[in-house]
Parts: structure tokens; sequence; C-alpha cells
């Protein structure tokens, strides 16, 4: 019995010894100290022994479980250091390394030009006025003074759906509407954003769909030079204090007078692709509001007079940023898009 023991003792310290992890220390402590174990089974034959022997192996016994029990001891600390060492190599942070830049998204750089005219005219003290993209014919043409068969309605054909009701041409119904919506009583000073349609063929300049940005002020004295004042501030905030406007005469139906502004080009006049050599780009058609338009829409042409103007914020965008083709804006190329990040 003795060397029964002394040969488990040693056989478990050999394993002990070459365990290699916590799970495998575990059934080795289960195997050898257990309830079932082998020296628990040789205590429980002790009855069997003399009394002389009894105590000897006793004893003996007790110091073989004890160092089993040391060197499970031993060894589990010195696995468990290992274990959490390998496992903070594996984990290695490199704290220098650089950071993942945070993506953060941007407008649209049609939203983005829109967004600062329309901020810069509610400085002046414009309230911004929306309406329906499905408009009557008589919001339209017939109230901006374009009645049926109307020449120059040829120039801004549409969409319809049926014959009184079609897309908006212009967003001047939205104005028609917000003047009448006022019942002769002015002031009145609105800026109008917003889609609108045209039947036309796309190229690099037109489009089918586009954006337009109109503004009108009804009021006593409202006179043409308030119309250029209003229009250089503009020009100068959009696109520098250097800049200098210039009006030329011009027609549109819904205005008399009419006039086409021009802003001077940032070549100075010495000739650029973009001016065509002229020293001047167009940027936006105005006019002092027709009676007729302010007529029907319910203010006496006696006592009220406005000036109203209206522009495409793609052409804006594309003098602005230099972009040469009216389609990208529509055609959602995360590249182009990505370019017009405002800080
Ligand atoms: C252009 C020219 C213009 C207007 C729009 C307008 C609206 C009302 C009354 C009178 Cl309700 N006028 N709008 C006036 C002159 C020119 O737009 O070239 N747009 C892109």
């Amino acid at each position: 019995m003795e060397d029964r023991l002394k040969q488990l003792q040693a056989e478990a310290l050999e394993k002990i010894e070459q365990a290699e992890d916590l799970k495998t220390l575990n059934d080795i402590r289960v195997a050898y100290l257990g309830k079932k174990g082998p020296i628990t089974e040789v205590l429980r034959g002790m009855g069997k022994l003399s009394p002389e022997e009894r105590p000897v192996i006793g004893q003996l016994a007790n110091d073989v479980r004890a160092a089993i029990q040391v060197k499970l001891e031993e060894k589990q600390e010195k696995l468990s250091k290992l274990e959490v060492e390998q496992k903070l190599a594996a984990e290695t942070v490199d704290v220098t390394l650089p950071g993942r830049p945070v993506r953060t998204g941007n407008h649209h750089p049609l939203t983005a030009v829109i967004e600062e005219i329309e901020d810069l005219f509610i400085g002046m003290g414009y309230t911004i006025a929306e309406g329906p993209e499905v408009e009557k014919d008589y919001y339209n043409f017939e109230a901006l003074n374009l009645p049926k068969g109307h020449p120059a309605r040829d120039m801004q054909d549409s969409f319809y759906i049926t014959e009184e009701i079609l897309l908006r041409t212009h967003t001047s119904p939205v104005q028609a509407r917000t003047m009448e919506k006022h019942e002769g009583l002015g002031p009145v000073k609105i800026i109008c954003p917003g889609k609108v349609y045209r039947r036309d063929n796309d190229d690099a300049t037109h489009s089918h769909q586009f954006m337009q940005i109109e503004g009108l002020v009804v009021d006593e004295n409202i006179r043409m030079s308030d119309l250029k004042g209003t229009l250089e501030v503009f020009a100068k905030k959009l696109f520098g204090e250097d800049r200098k406007i210039r009006l030329r005469p011009s027609f549109f139906p819904f205005t008399e007078p009419s006039v086409e502004v021009d802003v001077s080009c940032m070549c100075g006049g010495d000739g650029c692709s973009v001016c065509k050599h002229t020293g001047w780009i167009e940027i936006l058609g105005a006019g002092m509001v027709h009676p007729n338009v302010l007529e029907m829409a319910g203010f006496d042409s006696k006592k009220y007079t406005g000036f109203a103007f209206g522009m495409g914020p793609e052409r804006i965008a594309m003098l602005k940023y230099g972009i040469d083709d009216i389609r990208h804006f529509y055609t959602n190329d995360i590249r182009f898009l990505k370019q017009f990040n405002r800080a």
C-alpha cells in the first residue's frame, strides 16, 4: 500500500508538471483527489489494516494528498499568469495609430447655394414662401399676364396633367398666390425657392427639371432703384464685395420695365472663357411688377408698385464653383457631391 501511494504521488506530480492549461489541471485534481479518486479509496480501505500499519499509512496518504495539493496550487498560479500574459499579448493595442476619420455627410451643392441665398434675403427682411409643383394654368400663366395664346407661353412649354393643370414652369405662381392672400394690402416681401419643370431637351446647360429662386416686393413707393440696390447687395454678398452689377433692358410678360442683370466677372474684365471675354456674366432677370399682375392679384396698381426677380440656383452654383455640366447636380455621383462640404 505504501508503494501504491508513492507511485500515485509520482504519477500525479508528473502529470501536473506537464499540464498546459487550467482545464487539464482541474481534470487532474478531480482524478486524484476527488471522492472517487485513488487516495480516497486508500483511506477508505484503512479498516482492513493492522493497528500498527494504520497510522503509518494514514500519515503517508495525508502527506501524498498535501504534496499533490501544493503542486496543483503552484501550477495553477503559473498557468493563470501565463493565460493573462497570452491574452494581453494577443490584444495589444497600438495607441499611437491615427484614429479612423469620422465620416460626415454634407449638403447637396444646390441645397447649399439655395440656403445661402435664402439666408441672405432673410437678412434683408424677406420671408420664405412655398407652393405646389402641380399648379393651375391660371396661377402659372394667366395671373402673370400670360393669357391663353400669348406667344411667350411657347418659351415655357410645360408637362400637362389636364388642360388646366400642369407642372409649374417657374415659382412665380407662389408669388401670385401670396399676393392674392394679402387681399390688396402691402407690404409683400418674399423669396420663393423651389423645383420647376419645362418641356426641354437635356444637355450640359438645360434640364427639364431644375430649381428657381424668385423674389417679390410689393409696397407703396417701391422703385427701380430699390431693385437695383437690393440686387447689388445680393451680388456682392454672394460673389464678393469687389463685384459690380449692370442692368440691361429686356422683356418678361410679368414685368415692365424688365431687365437682365449681369455681375462683373472675376477676371476683372481682362477676358476669360466664363464671361466669354465680355467681363460680365448674366445671373438673373428682373423688373417692376406689371400693373396687370398687381391688379389680378387684388392690388391697386395706382397705390402699389413692386419689383420682382428670378434666378436659377444651378447656374449660380455652376458660376460660383466652376461646374461645367448641369447634369452633375442630378446624377448623384458621390465624388462630385463630396466636394461641396461647407465648414
Ligand atoms: C429669369 C427671370 C423673372 C420674375 C421672374 C415675377 C413674379 C411675379 C411678378 C413679376 Cl409674381 N415677376 N418674377 C420677374 C422677372 C424675371 O425671372 O430669368 N428667371 C430664371
